[in-house]
């Protein structure tokens, strides 16, 4: 059985995260890695903030703070938010790490050794009102490709294509809006991807083929157009420094890497970390260094794809040491907000921390894993969020759960009673559940997640129709061992519910899983159900002890809605 490494592409440091960052990196890959540990996988699971760059810059100093102790808080505090969401990373790390300067500059060093590293004299855009040089972010204005107005100077936010700040049309500063810029000549180091392209097509063809078509052609379009050298450092004050052992004058200069070129080792990094962490763990490089049962997933939005398909692969292979390449890429598109942007430089749409304000995690899983955008883009709005919540969460599951509960407890009070043995109608549903289970896997199993969670759902409702038809509040007036057989087997359901829910709504499943008392079978250690176990439904046996549990999911009444289209805003 392999190991799983998986990764969430790292959240940039610069803000709050919105709800479509959550469903395009983090929040799937935490459900996969809850779903692959649920299986008896060995899962290491690998996040941190991206703090290099610009963005964290301009970000600081919009803030009145330097840029180390902005990183500091806001690294803290989105990892609290990811806490509250319930995202099991293994390792929340930051690419400012000790560990990620090191492994960097290792990197440049090899690259530079095996002749893939070039310094070359470049035209840059120099701001004289602002005294500086103005990489990437720090330039805006319109993108030559399709026109977008506020195109920044690395990619356009808009056609996803990458820029150079030079590119720009009618550009001007984005520190001091000054459209007095010149372009001057520097130095940088250039990473010679052009030498690279043919080894990179080669693992394209190899791996992509089961990639969602989303990655597989994004990664197919830039091979295309031919892999371009590109310049790897620039003047900032904040980033990994150019080591001054291989580059004396850059060093002296104050040259950083690119946040792009220390963005994907932060994964290796943040590995380190969690090594460094606890001298019980295992050395980080037995995740990522001459490994060969590792599969390795990575989780994305489709504006990242070029960087993990043809950048890093590219920075991987020139080192020409054996480390470990992407087996698998999960990508996604857009989620919007009531059909435009969610925007963090406009503050449009629904942000992590307010949605974890107004609402439990478990909703917000629910319903972004549920309309996850993994072909086309997918629009949140408050009339869907309520419609679906209602429905699924609270009538579907919350209310079966209510109602067996409650029902069982006032005719046979808190113990499970025994019952008729099971008849050819259990039979039946235990087929059926096992036969959804083995869908449900499968999708998971291929993070197909629209249609995992669809497969959830059924199950769900597989469980109100027996109880629908069985009707034990009909059934113990004339029978009461029957109502009683229903009602120990809708126990069962619930208990089922709570394992297999787990990946989704993981503290939900857990108060599924903690009602139960003084049960024959140890069900502790029990992470995912055996298709045997699913066709009798007989984890909890007569007897077995139960609580009542509070209201799972409240309805979301028009009133909410209203109020938060309010608050929120609709249009763009
Ligand atoms: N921070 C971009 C983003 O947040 C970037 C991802 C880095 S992954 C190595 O969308
Ligand atoms: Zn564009």
């Amino acid at each position: 059985m392999p190991r799983h490494l998986i990764t969430s592409a790292l959240p940039y440091i610069n803000g709050i995260k919105h709800l479509g960052n959550l469903v395009g990196s983090m929040l799937p890959a935490d459900v996969y890695a809850r779903y692959m540990r649920a299986r008896g996988h060995e899962v290491l699971f690998i996040c941190a903030t991206d703090e290099h760059g610009t963005p964290a810059e301009l970000a600081a100093a919009a803030a009145g703070l330097t840029v180390a102790e902005f990183c500091a808080q806001a690294h803290a505090t989105q990892k609290s938010i990811y806490d509250g969401f319930g995202l099991s990373f293994d390792y929340f790390g930051r690419t400012s790490s000790p560990q990620n300067i090191e492994i960097t500059q290792h990197f440049a060093r090899k690259l530079n050794d095996n002749g893939f590293i070039e310094e070359r004299a470049v035209r840059q855009v120099y701001s004289a009102t602002d005294g500086r040089f103005l990489p990437d972010r720090y330039v805006e204005g319109t993108c030559p490709h399709c026109g977008y107005d506020r195109a920044r100077g690395d990619q356009c936010e808009n056609c996803t294509r990458l820029l150079d700040p030079t590119d720009l049309i009618e550009p001007r500063s984005a520190i001091s809006g000054s459209t007095d810029l010149e372009v001057r000549e520097t130095s940088h180091l250039f990473l010679l991807q052009s030498k690279l392209q043919g080894e990179v097509e080669g693992w394209i063809d190899e791996v992509a083929g089961t990639w969602p078509q989303l990655a597989s052609s994004i990664a197919r379009k830039w091979l295309a157009e031919g892999l371009h050298d590109r310049a790897i450092t620039r003047d900032l004050d904040w980033g990994v420094p150019v080591p001054a052992d291989t580059w004396p004058a850059l060093a002296e200069d104050g040259k950083v890497f690119y946040v792009w070129f220390d963005a994907p080792l932060g994964y290796l990094a943040a590995t380190k970390e969690w090594s460094d962490a606890d001298p019980e763990r295992v050395d980080w490089k037995t995740w990522w260094y001459d490994t060969t049962d590792v599969r390795y997933t990575e989780f994305m939005g489709k504006d990242n794809v070029p960087f993990h398909t043809v950048m890093f692969p590219a920075t991987e292979f020139g080192v020409r040491e054996p480390w470990k390449m992407v087996d698998y890429i999960k990508s996604f598109s857009w989620l919007n907000y009531y059909g435009g942007k969610f925007s963090t430089s406009q503050h449009r749409g629904v942000f992590t921390d307010d949605a974890l304000s107004l609402l439990p995690a478990d909703y917000w899983r629910y319903f972004l894993i549920t309309n996850a955008p993994e072909s086309d883009d997918v629009s949140f709005t408050w009339e869907l969020f309520a419609a679906q919540t209602n429905k699924d969460l609270a009538d579907v599951l919350g209310n079966f759960v209510h109602r067996v509960l409650t029902f069982s407890a006032k005719r046979f009070g808190d113990h499970l009673p025994a019952g008729a043995a099971s008849g050819p109608a259990e039979h039946e549903l235990g087929l059926q559940l096992s036969g959804l289970l083995e869908d449900y896997e499968r999708h998971l199993d291929g993070i197909e997640l629209r249609k995992a969670t669809a497969t959830l759902r059924a199950m769900w409702s597989v469980g109100n129709e027996y109880i629908n038809e069985k009707a034990p509040w009909t059934q113990i007036k004339t029978d009461p061992d029957a109502a009683a057989l229903t009602l120990r087997i809708a126990a069962n359901l619930i208990f089922l519910f709570g394992i297999i829910s787990e990946p989704l709504i993981p503290a939900t499943a857990q108060t599924l899983r903690g009602l139960w008392s003084g049960t024959q079978r140890d069900l502790t250690d029990i992470t995912w159900p055996e298709h045997r176990d699913v066709q009798t439904l007989d984890w909890l046996s007569a007897g077995t002890e139960f609580t009542l549990p509070p209201v799972l999911f409240a309805k979301i009444s028009e009133d909410d809605v209203a109020a938060w289209r309010d608050r929120f805003g609709t249009d763009s």
